[in-house]
């Protein structure tokens, strides 16, 4: 899964693509480079990340959506408004990082034949990376995602539709976060994929002490250590360099 960010403040692209041209190109690009689906962002979810409204984040994400009809699009947004849209407009997947919690959200999946990827998050960017705290970080974050797959059926999203994701860096310390690496194959017990997304995050600047530019090589040993614990979807920048390291991995178990 490659990112497309179309916001003015995201992280790891300081708003690169905020224009629609510059992100169709780099859709395009990713695409070429192997990406399997793309993930098109309007509303940066960091620590910190300001809010973004409906409209504005209709008018930042459409124009990509529809430009990419004919490629696999995932709309990463938590509003039942822009993943009407952004289905409408040809999008096959929600990734929704608050697991269709908000009013409408389960109606707006349900009422489509969508993939929805549903992950953890503890409170919200403002204030999630205050004092993230668990008695056990893996058991509660697989009892949450256990009862959002069974809140998504009870909804008639049928099971084959649903990916679950741990949410790196979503009210986690870095502990937090490596205990959740470490333990990914009970998630993987779920039965359903398991998506991962550490690229280019602060867990790997923390450990290489590498600013968000120079965190390539830590993202792609994060994202072969996720597909080595039984992630099925990796959420990447660099699309082409996992591509690879990835193709080393299956030739290993093939
Ligand atoms: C902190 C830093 C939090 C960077 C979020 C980010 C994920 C996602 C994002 C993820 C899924 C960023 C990310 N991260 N969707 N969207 N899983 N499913 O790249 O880990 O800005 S946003």
């Amino acid at each position: 899964m490659g990112i497309v960010n179309v916001t003015p403040d995201s992280f790891s692209d300081g708003g690169r693509f905020f224009s629609a041209a510059a992100a169709i190109d780099h859709a395009h690009e990713l695409i070429a480079e192997g990406a399997d689906i793309l993930d098109v962002g309007g509303e940066s979810t960091r620590p910190g990340a300001a809010p973004v409204g409906v409209q504005e984040e209709l008018d930042r994400v459409l124009p990509l959506v529809e430009a990419l009809r004919g490629v696999p699009v995932s709309i990463d947004t938590w509003k039942p408004e822009v993943m009407r849209a952004a289905l409408a407009a040809g999008a096959c997947m929600v990734n929704d990082v608050n697991a269709l919690l908000a009013e409408g959200a389960l109606d707006a999946v349900a009422r489509s034949d969508a993939a929805v990827c549903l992950m953890h998050k503890q409170g919200d960017p403002q204030n999630m990376q205050q004092q993230p705290h668990y008695q056990d970080v893996s058991a509660e974050v697989s009892g949450f995602l256990r009862e959002r797959i069974a809140a998504a059926e009870a909804a008639g999203i049928a099971r084959e539709r649903i990916v679950i994701d741990p949410g790196f860096g979503f009210g986690k310390t870095l502990a937090h976060n490596l205990e959740l690496l470490r333990r990914l194959d009970t998630l993987c017990e779920l039965g359903v994929p398991v998506l991962a997304g550490m690229s280019r995050k602060s867990m790997l600047g923390a450990i290489t002490e590498h600013d968000v530019g120079e965190r390539q090589a830590a993202s792609i040993a994060a994202a072969l250590i996720a597909v080595q614990r039984g992630a099925a979807i990796v959420r990447v920048h660099d699309v082409r360099e996992t591509v690879d390291a990835l193709k080393i991995w299956n030739a290993v178990n093939s």
